[in-house]
């Protein structure tokens, strides 16, 4: 890679040209908010295509992908195995609104790897499976108020969009608007790695706690994993009050690990929400836990939960060749990769003398500015977030395509090659020396 940008990157003229378009016909040019660049400034990228570990924008330029569609792509984009999944699939028909064989196929799959699922009910979004989740708990329990805690993030469900990371945090709305007081008063929003603060939280509220919603390991603050024994501590003490222990391993599912966090600290939800890997890429998500739980739900029980699209025979075709196509060598990639692109990080900011802290919680990671540990997200906002934009454009002029904000994870795959990691290898001291030379607002 040459010492300055690539002459031959084209830079972002059409991106700028459809993101004018796009900002005409939706809000804020994007159907989902953290892709408008909105903290780190500048031009979104419109991608034209992607394959294995490189995107492709709509001005013909390329990037090594650390976001990976936030997630999903483990296996690189364009897997072969994936693709011809999906064209066999769409052949064969896109929806019925009927049962097919690959629903079930997909459920066990599930079951089979997450020892505390023993069912699963698929719908199109992490989202709803948490917001799905959260109903069935109440239902189950009775009880109405939910915990939850500050920088973690499970989707834009109006009771959780409190204090809420991830995007909100992007945007420093601490509660969002249109969430009415009603929904919100009923979300316990508490510190993050703080079981005093959930030990006390449950003597105020005594019966009246439903669930504990937690992220199996934070990486909507950036990556923040629970230190050890919180994840323990909110087993223990949701069952000591009859309360319910939601795991969100929407992002962690089947990429901290072959088994998701749960594979890492054994810690078992009575209710367990998954998205992202198990979708292939394609909208499918889904949740499940304890089955005299999962039995309260509709059809079975009287909880009501539903989708027009939930189990779609494409999307399924999709999870399910990426869930198979992620062998033993595909997670030990990941783990290799991880560690490679924290050392890289790691050395080229200590080079420049920024203070700087790369965090991991299985294959996930990013980095914060700041020294110190970070364990929760009053110390991930401490962070000197000013210096992010600066790093982020100079990765992005240097064809590496980081998350646009300072509050999300860095995604590798398994896709990610020699010369990717060359071109990583090559920005990253010039992103440092660009950090470095940030000054606070
Ligand atoms: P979706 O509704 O976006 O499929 O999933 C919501 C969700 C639930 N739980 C966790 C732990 C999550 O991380 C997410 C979504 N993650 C963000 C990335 N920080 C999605 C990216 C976006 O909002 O565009």
């Amino acid at each position: 890679m040459t010492a300055t940008p690539d002459a031959s990157r084209t830079h972002d003229t059409a991106s700028a040209a459809l993101f004018d378009r796009a900002s005409r016909v939706t809000p804020g040019g994007v159907n989902s908010p953290v892709r408008a660049f909105g903290s780190v400034g500048g031009t979104p990228r419109f991608i034209a295509s992607a394959t294995g570990s490189t995107l492709t924008d709509v001005d013909g330029n390329t990037y090594v992908d650390l976001v990976c569609s936030w997630g999903p792509m483990i296996l690189g984009h364009a897997h072969p195995a994936v693709v011809e999944a999906v064209r066999t699939a769409a052949t064969s028909g896109l929806s019925f609104g009927a049962p097919t064989a690959g629903e079930v196929e997909l459920a066990e799959e599930i079951v089979a790897r997450i020892a505390p699922v023993e069912q699963v009910r698929l719908v199109n979004s992490g989202t709803e499976a948490t917001m799905s989740a959260v109903r069935l708990a109440r239902g189950f329990t009775g009880r109405s108020k939910i915990v939850k805690f500050s920088g973690c993030y499970h989707g834009h469900v109006d009771a959780l969009l409190a204090d809420a990371g991830s995007g909100l945090a992007t945007f420093g709305l601490p509660t969002s608007p249109g969430v009415t007081g009603a929904q919100a008063e009923d979300t316990v929003v508490l510190p993050y790695n703080d079981l005093e603060a959930v030990r006390a939280a449950f003597a105020a509220n005594p019966g009246q706690i439903a669930a504990v919603i937690t992220e199996a390991a934070a990486g909507n603050m950036g990556t923040v994993p629970p230190l050890p024994g919180f994840n323990e501590g909110l087993r223990e003490i949701t069952r000591e009050n009859g309360a319910l222990l939601i795991m969100d391993e929407v992002m962690t599912g089947f990429r901290a690990s072959a088994t998701g966090w749960h594979g890492i600290d054994g810690v078992a939800g009575d209710l367990v929400t998954f998205g992202k890997v198990m979708s292939g890429g394609l909208p499918a998500a889904a949740f499940g836990g304890r089955a005299d739980v999962m039995a309260r739900l509709a059809p079975a029980g009287p909880v009501y939960q539903a989708g027009t699209l939930s189990g779609n025979p494409v999307a399924v075709a999709a999870g399910l060749a990426s869930l198979r196509a992620a062998d033993a060598e595909v997670y030990a990639s990941l783990d290799r990769n991880a560690a490679t692109l924290g050392r890289l990080l790691d050395d080229a900011l200590t080079a420049e003398g920024v203070p700087h802290r790369v965090q991991n919680a299985g294959t996930l990671l990013s980095v914060f500015f700041t020294d110190g540990p970070v364990t929760n997200y009053d110390e991930a906002k401490a962070a000197q977030t000013w210096r992010f934009p600066a790093f982020f454009h100079t990765l992005l002029e240097h064809g590496v395509y980081a998350p646009p904000s300072a509050f999300e994870t860095w995604f590798v795959s398994s896709a990610l090659d020699d010369d990717a990691f060359s071109r990583i290898a090559d920005a990253l001291p010039h992103a440092a020396k660009a950090a470095a030379a940030a000054t606070a607002p």
